[in-house]
């Protein structure tokens, strides 16, 4: 065994054995490049996945029903100087026409994502999304994650009034100067303060990283603490993809492997063990499922139904229209892999579990 190894196979006991990381274990787990202490890594994550989940995978049907929006973020496709990016906002009655469909299809969640749309902030008339979502959770009766960027305190707050179950939003990096860079007009304390806030007012929160704008190691771990310091019911990673018409449109010329994007999702199950972290089929489609799955993720996310004009967003077409990205894509996957979907009712228990043990921490925090 070299020294290498052995220092590796110590820092995978201490996860397993429920010891907290280090900054530097996860620095050298995140520096590995010999294949079979990777597997070793990927192992463990999925060892820990099962401690928590057993085989079982939730599943989350994407509906991008806005893609306006009067931001300029570098990294993102749909920023509003942006010609090239298909422009749509869909009705009403089609954004509840395609979330019954997914749940129909059988996903665990709606996660109704948009643009930081004008006719919303600009007028700051969020009443039409609020009614939104209580209309999907009536229509869909499955949990809603709410993608609109970074709302002001008061909305946040009636959209829990609407039903809102998750908040999803990502700062994409926690080195400040790095976050300036990327999301142009938003603070990186007030991006992150609204995740507090929701969390404090009794919602599920998301965060999550790009992987390859600009990072380093040092980045990617002070990253993975602050999430866990957060206490994000869900931490995801996605690889960076060039989007035509941004200023990162070249950028980078080397870009980091996928190999680093499974090892922070492994990472991830170490250190958030028994919280969501997704697989996102945005970045590689259907054919990159299995390996971020063997890498300990338990969410599979970007489920897009065909032939119903929605986009993806770091791959605005990508398997969509094949109908790779669907229920039944994924099935076809994972059916060789010693996992299976859970049922919508083990998911709404997962919510239930985490909400009462939040109420729990602040009954107990406010008799202390
Ligand atoms: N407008 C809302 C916001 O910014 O919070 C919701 C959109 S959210 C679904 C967009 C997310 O997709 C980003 O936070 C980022 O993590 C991911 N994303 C956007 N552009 C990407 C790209 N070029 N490559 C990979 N992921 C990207
Ligand atoms: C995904 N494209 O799950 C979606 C998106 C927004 N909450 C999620 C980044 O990959
Ligand atoms: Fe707008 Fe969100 Fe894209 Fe930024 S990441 S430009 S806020 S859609």
């Amino acid at each position: 065994m070299t020294k290498n190894s052995f220092k590796i196979e110590g820092i995978l006991n201490k996860a397993l054995n429920g010891v907290d990381l280090k900054p530097e274990d996860i620095h050298q787990i995140l520096s590995l490049e010999d294949q079979d202490l990777i597997q070793q890594v990927f192992e463990t994550a999925q060892e820990i996945r099962r401690r928590y989940f057993g085989n079982e995978l939730f599943l989350y049907g994407f509906v991008y029903f806005s893609t306006f929006c009067k931001n300029e973020c570098t990294f993102c496709y749909y920023r509003n100087s942006n010609q090239q990016s298909p422009r749509y906002r869909k009705s009403v009655e089609e954004t509840i026409k395609i979330s019954k469909s997914l749940a129909d299809s059988g996903v665990h969640l709606i996660d109704l994502t948009m643009g930081e749309d004008p006719v919303f902030y600009e007028t700051n008339n969020f009443e039409k999304l609020a009614n939104l979502v209580n209309d999907i959770k009536l229509e869909t009766e499955l949990p809603v994650m709410i993608s609109p960027g970074l709302l002001p305190r008061e909305e946040v707050t009636n959209l829990i009034d609407s039903g809102a179950d998750f908040y999803a939003c990502y700062q994409e990096t926690h080195n400040q100067d790095l976050f300036q860079k990327l999301r142009l007009e938003q603070e990186y304390k007030e991006r992150l303060e609204i995740k507090s806030f929701a969390k404090e007012n009794g919602m599920l929160i998301e965060d999550g990283i790009l992987l390859g704008v600009g990072e380093d190691i040092k980045d990617r771990v002070n990253s993975i603490l602050t999430m866990k310091e957060l206490g994000v019911h869900q931490g995801r990673v996605m690889s960076f993809v060039a989007q035509n018409g941004t200023p990162m449109e070249e950028y980078p010329t080397t870009s980091p492997s996928r190999t680093k994007e499974l090892l922070v999702i492994a990472v991830l199950r170490l250190v958030l063990k028994d919280k969501l972290i997704p697989a996102s089929l945005d970045v590689d489609g259907i054919k990159g499922l299995e390996k971020r799955l063997m890498a300990g993720a338990n969410v599979i996310t970007s489920i897009i139904p065909p032939r119903s004009g929605l986009a993806g967003v770091s791959n605005s077409t990508l398997d969509i229209e094949e109908g790779h990205r669907t229920v039944q894509g994924v099935k076809k996957i994972i059916k060789n892999l010693d996992l299976e979907i859970a049922t919508k009712e083990e998911y709404k228990r997962w919510i239930d579990k985490e909400r009462i043990s939040a109420i729990k921490k602040d009954v107990k925090r406010s008799s202390c």
